[in-house]
């Protein structure tokens, strides 16, 4: 059956190439824009991490597990016959949580359920010749990406800031997802070996306990591609319980197979403090970065 279908496939495709090509409309060629960019595109944040950490209270180990990724789905928040138009891309996030909260040095991970939604908002401009590739649109602006879990009636914690310094001198902030960059000007460059430093806050709307939730930065970090942000004074942090969270490191390329980029991730403490009850509530921001020399 499978020899069958993948024939008819090869075969369709050879009619096709005989058969006039139905023309694309705007809404084709901007799908066709985004879809395939890597700077729009919004990492699953399954990079591993640093295993236990300095603070007590974490798990052994904890990682998420990708099972599905939904279909890449854009919507037109105007016309795009004028030639400018604001697209809100969204998509689907199914994975599991390994979490191991038993320090004992064998690895024997529950698992959560996952089921999380990503978004961000693009313009997109008619610049190009429309004979061009995707008929002429180009990628002018874009937001954070936004992680938070599908259900929002259950989300308790929220990314409220983030602040990204380059030695000691802020290259790029944000205190309002909805703000939109500019591409070429206002993603910030990073190289390896830069010195950088991330700032983030959280809020909680039910805390029950102390602390009431866990930072972590995704990125270009030492050995692993995601640490855990501290609010104690140390470790790069300036003042201790200010709310501010902070990392600081030298850029390394650490993220194996994912794009360059920077999240700040808030996990509820509760979500920590076992590994057996379905209570995943996490939220998350993530920003490209430019690759420089
Ligand atoms: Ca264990
Ligand atoms: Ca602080
Ligand atoms: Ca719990």
């Amino acid at each position: 059956m499978k020899k069958l279908l993948a024939a008819a496939a090869v075969t369709g495709l050879l009619v096709g190439g005989c058969v006039q090509e139905p023309e694309l409309t705007d809404e084709d060629y901007i799908y066709g824009l985004l879809s395939s960019s890597s700077t729009v595109s919004m990492s699953p944040l399954d990079g591993r991490g640093e295993q236990g950490g300095r603070d007590a209270g974490l798990p052994e180990a904890w990682w998420r597990e990708l099972t599905g990724e939904g279909s890449f789905s854009v919507f037109f928040e105007n016309d795009p016959s004028a030639g400018v138009c604001t697209v809100t891309v969204a998509q689907n996030l199914d994975a599991v949580l390994n979490i191991d909260v038993v320090h004992d040095g064998v690895l024997d991970p529950g698992q959560k359920t996952i089921a999380d939604f990503r978004t961000r908002r693009v313009i997109v401009e008619r610049t190009g010749e429309t004979s061009g590739p995707h008929g002429g649109w180009e990628l002018v602006s874009i937001t954070p990406a936004t992680y938070g879990l599908r259900d929002q009636s259950y989300q308790e914690v929220f990314i409220s800031s983030m602040r990204l310094y380059l030695d000691d001198e802020l290259i790029w902030e944000c205190t309002d997802p909805d703000r939109f960059y500019l591409v070429e000007e206002e993603i910030p460059t990073v190289s390896e070996g830069d010195f950088l430093r991330l700032e983030a806050e959280a809020v909680h709307l039910n805390p029950l306990y102390t602390p009431e939730f866990y930072v972590y930065v995704h990125g270009p970090c030492p050995t692993w591609p995601r640490h855990l942000m501290y609010d104690n004074g140390l470790y790069g942090d300036r003042l201790a319980d200010d709310g501010v969270y902070t990392y600081e490191w030298y850029a390394e390329d650490t993220q194996y197979n994912h794009r360059w980029g920077i999240a700040a991730d808030v996990i509820d403490a509760d979500t920590f403090r076992d590994q057996t009850e379905e209570d995943y509530d996490s939220g998350a921001w993530g920003m490209p970065l430019h690759r420089g020399q």
